[in-house]
């Protein structure tokens, strides 16, 4: 790693991928805190740069040499970028499958050595809701999307015993200002909890392929990250502010598509392969 000689940060550059989404916007304002500069990528428009501070670069991360040329330079990357919903399996190929191999091909190439993965509790989706699921619970994803995310994971792993490039894969629950419906009472993980957990992700040492559930200090959790404690990861919030004004607004869980799963409405999307 680069230390700036004036006021050292643990990374000279971080390259956040998925920058225009809605992490993304999250986390171009937080990773300032760890490194001089921050390359923000994204097929899609992103607010211009605001500086040599604040680099902006599109790409699309089914591009093989854009994606090398994106990582020059870098060292760390959080990698966000993709398709975040369950769509067909062509457009999920695209960017989750090809665009994350990609990613760590340019990681191995320009020598990074920690990459934050956004994976999903998509990956886990197929458990019923209330029972309890950890890093190392059998996978049962919920979708094309869900299985894109397990191949990020599978990934990470190769890339680790092979390359020795660390990699935190945080399977994000819910991740919005507030919880959406009453499955998200369970799922929401605060944007200030995510920015500490990419901030542990980023930071804490030897992290090798660690899975960690991305999940704020709710009363009803699903997820246990007995596997992940090295990180330090301690969320704060939690979802019960806001229960009785989801209870009031939203329908009761049995009536949403999908209630008996944790993955909820992904476990019911499709088949695409029959318009
Ligand atoms: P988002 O859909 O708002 O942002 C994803 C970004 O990736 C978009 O700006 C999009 O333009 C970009 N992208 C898509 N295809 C691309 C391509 N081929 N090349 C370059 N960029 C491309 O999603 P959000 O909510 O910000 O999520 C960020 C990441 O976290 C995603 O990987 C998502 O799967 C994951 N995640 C998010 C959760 C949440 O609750 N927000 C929950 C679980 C996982
Ligand atoms: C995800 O993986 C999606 O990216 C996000 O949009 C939410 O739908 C989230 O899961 C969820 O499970 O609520």
């Amino acid at each position: 790693m680069t230390q700036h000689p004036a006021t050292p940060k643990p990374f000279n550059r971080i390259l956040l991928t998925g920058a225009a989404g809605g992490l993304g916007r999250v986390l171009r304002e937080a990773l300032p805190t760890h490194a001089h500069i921050v390359r923000a990528s994204d097929i899609s428009p992103m607010t211009p740069s605001r500086g040599k501070h604040d680099e902006v670069a599109y790409c699309d991360l089914a591009d093989k040499a854009g994606v090398a040329a994106l990582v020059k330079d870098v060292d760390a990357i959080v990698h966000l970028g993709g398709v975040s919903v369950e769509r067909p399996f062509e457009q999920i190929l695209e960017a989750n499958i090809r665009g994350t191999f990609h990613v760590y091909e340019a990681a191995r190439q320009h020598g990074v050595k920690r990459i934050v993965f956004a994976s999903s509790n998509h990956v886990t989706g197929f458990y019923p809701q209330g029972v309890e699921v950890d890093a190392h619970s059998p996978r049962r994803p919920d979708g094309y999307y869900g299985l894109s995310k397990a191949y990020g994971e599978d990934m990470a792993t190769f890339y680790f015993h092979r390359y020795g490039i660390q990699t935190v894969s945080v399977r994000i629950g819910s991740s919005f200002p507030q919880p959406r419906n009453r499955r998200m009472l369970s799922t929401w993980l605060s944007y200030p909890d995510l920015e500490h957990l990419v901030a542990r992700a980023l930071l804490a040492d030897q992290v090798e392929h660690t899975v960690v559930y991305g999940v704020s200090n709710n009363r009803d959790p699903w997820w246990n990250n007995r596997h992940a404690a090295h990180l330090g990861f301690a969320p704060q919030d939690n979802s019960q502010v806001f229960r009785a004004q989801v209870e009031q607004q939203t329908k009761p869980a049995e009536q949403q598509p999908g209630s008996g799963f944790q993955g909820g409405p992904f476990t019911v999307a499709g088949p695409f392969g029959d318009d």
